[in-house]
């Protein structure tokens, strides 16, 4: 029986709102019962590489040996220890303090090889409810990894496209991280768990982790060739919203809808940086390089600091060619920003990093979670350090040209709220047929990304960055109903015509090049990349393409993609 798509936005809001805040009610309710909602802010410092976060040690020249495997730490302290899983590189991870707690530190140029070596236990604990209809093997743990940004051979992508059942217990995944130039830039990538259908349960579960690309201006200490804040002063921010059951555990609800375990959106009650929850981070009064990353599962944050403009200086694809100063830092799952802040002015000062509402058009139904964590101020200064920000960068602007092909790519939501309840590209499920997006290797092609829903996606591409083209208002409901399809409007078909405005250009913040991008309701969104592969990588190779609301991941927003001879 043909399935009716429906948009959440052609419901009335309250009534989509309602649906959607019924779980999220019951999860509220739970977390403050296990303190969650009244655990005290501000009380550990936010771990940081080095002192807290351990810096990955090297298993051989130029490799890495992680074993992935379940450890427990205290993430504030009225909880309990919380078990959750982690990246071993053979430390035994005691300097690790939090929930996210390794970073591997690359040079562009320099490959590395990496092996990990599933010591999980066989099936899913019973804090992590897998729903056995979206997964290969029952409730059986499948692990995969993915280097998030990385330009690589699809065998080392960790791809449920290549590798759908991933990998068993005592099963080791071995990959080779190019790092290459100019695809691998300097950038904060990371690398996180990719397995088919648990996506969303083996990242919510820990496994998630920095990947820090150097070259020879981005050197990490200071002073530097760029002129900006290094060393001590530049702090990656690894932002996570989580709930918490009474024991410690993490909390991740099931459905409340009978015969579904699969919920559409994981949203937290407490926030979590680098892992520990709502911490403080002492600074001195002078500029910080701040490398934010949004880890969440689902929500959309729209960050600030007391209105301290945010100087951007890059984002997924490495720094820009010029700072683009941010007011508002509007950040979907799995985007990143590389921003630098002064806080010479708020000496002795107590600032607070807040979480708002994102703005139009951006849309979520995330429930309000304000704090993110403080920040004190302190009095001197140990090293003066940079006191201007660059007039350039030695980044790019993504600036691609004369693209070969445009390919239509249509975001459907299906059934909400009830057991069939799922999401799709295209208008087929994730394994439905052959991969229909078949760049031919070197070209450059537009994808424009159609979204029939109410919300926002955050659509992420392995293998490429690209460049954000830009946004058009659509007529989104008379579209449906010219392409009426079993599961949402069909991919393929040009949007233009239902075009009810000109294109909107990028948001200053993409200029440079992007792995992610929030694929906004109302409008179709073009994107502009050129698919290459790595050297000695020939044709074709399988990759995919979904929405980063690792949710809907995992159900079924994501399809292959090959790049072909
Ligand atoms: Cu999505």
């Amino acid at each position: 029986m043909a399935r009716i798509a429906r948009r959440r936005f052609l419901q009335s809001s309250l009534a989509a709102g309602t649906a959607l805040s019924l779980q999220w009610t019951v999860g509220t309710r739970d977390a403050h019962a296990a303190r969650g909602g009244q655990l005290a802010k501000y009380l550990e410092p936010v771990p940081r590489p080095g002192a807290g976060i351990v810096v990955a040690a090297p298993s051989g020249a130029n490799q890495y040996s992680f074993t992935q495997r379940e450890i427990s730490r205290r993430l504030h302290p009225d909880l309990p220890p919380t078990p959750f899983w982690a990246y071993d590189d053979g430390s035994g991870l005691a300097d690790q303090a939090g929930s996210f707690g390794m970073a591997v530190v690359a040079h562009t140029g320099i490959p590395l090889s990496v092996r990990f070596t599933h010591a999980l236990p066989d099936t899913y604990p019973d804090w992590l409810p897998v729903d056995t209809r979206l997964t290969p093997l029952g409730n059986q743990v499948r692990l995969m990894t993915h280097l998030h940004g990385g330009f690589v051979a699809a065998d080392s992508d960790g791809n449920p496209a290549v590798t759908p059942f991933g990998f068993g217990r005592g099963e080791t995944q071995t990959v080779l991280y190019t790092n290459s130039a100019p695809q691998m830039p300097a950038s904060l990538l990371w690398f996180h768990d990719h397995g088919l259908g648990t996506t969303r349960l083996n990242v919510f579960a820990g496994l998630a982790a920095a990947y820090i690309v150097r070259d020879q201006f981005d050197t990490g200490t200071e002073p530097n060739p760029i002129g900006i804040p290094g060393g001590a002063y530049e702090i990656p921010l690894v932002v996570q919203d989580r709930q918490f059951n009474a024991d410690g555990t993490f909390r991740y609800p099931r459905s409340d809808i009978e015969g579904a375990t699969w919920i559409g959106e994981y949203f937290g009650s407490v926030m979590l940086v680098n892992g520990k929850v709502w911490p403080f981070l002492d600074v001195e009064p002078r500029m910080y390089r701040l490398r934010i990353l949004n880890g969440c599962n689902a929500r959309i944050l729209n960050l600030d600091i007391g209105g301290v403009t945010f100087w951007q200086i890059g984002a997924e694809g490495g720094l820009f060619d010029v700072p683009v100063p941010v007011k508002e830092m509007v950040l979907a799952p799995a985007e990143r920003a590389d921003v630098i802040v002064d806080f010479s002015k708020f000496a002795g000062d107590t600032l607070v990093m807040k979480n708002h509402r994102p703005p139009k058009p951006v849309s979520t139904p995330g429930p309000s979670l304000e704090s993110v964590m403080q920040i004190r101020v302190g009095t001197t200064a140990t090293h003066v350090g940079p006191t201007t920000i660059p007039a350039t960068l030695p980044g790019r602007k993504a600036d691609l040209h004369n693209p070969v092909v445009t390919r239509y790519i249509t975001l459907n939501e299906i059934d909400p709220e009830e057991v069939e309840w799922f999401l799709n590209l295209n208008g087929v499920h994730f394994d439905e047929g052959p991969a229909t997006e078949k760049p031919k290797v070197s070209a450059v092609e537009d994808w424009v990304y159609i979204n029939l829903t109410g919300d926002t996606h955050p659509m992420h591409l392995h293998l490429v960055t690209f460049q954000v083209v830009g946004r058009t208002p659509f007529d989104a409901e008379a579209f449906e109903a010219a392409h009426p399809g079993p599961n949402g409007v069909p991919g393929g078909i040009d949007p233009t015509p239902f075009a009810t405005g000109p294109m909107l250009p990028p948001a200053p913040e993409e200029r440079g090049f992007k792995d992610t991008v929030k694929v906004n309701p109302g409008y179709f969104t073009t994107i502009r990349a050129k698919f290459e592969l790595p050297t000695g990588v020939s044709a074709p190779q399988t990759y995919v393409h979904h929405c980063h609301i690792v949710e809907h991941e995992d159900n079924d927003m994501m399809r292959p993609f090959v790049v072909m001879p």
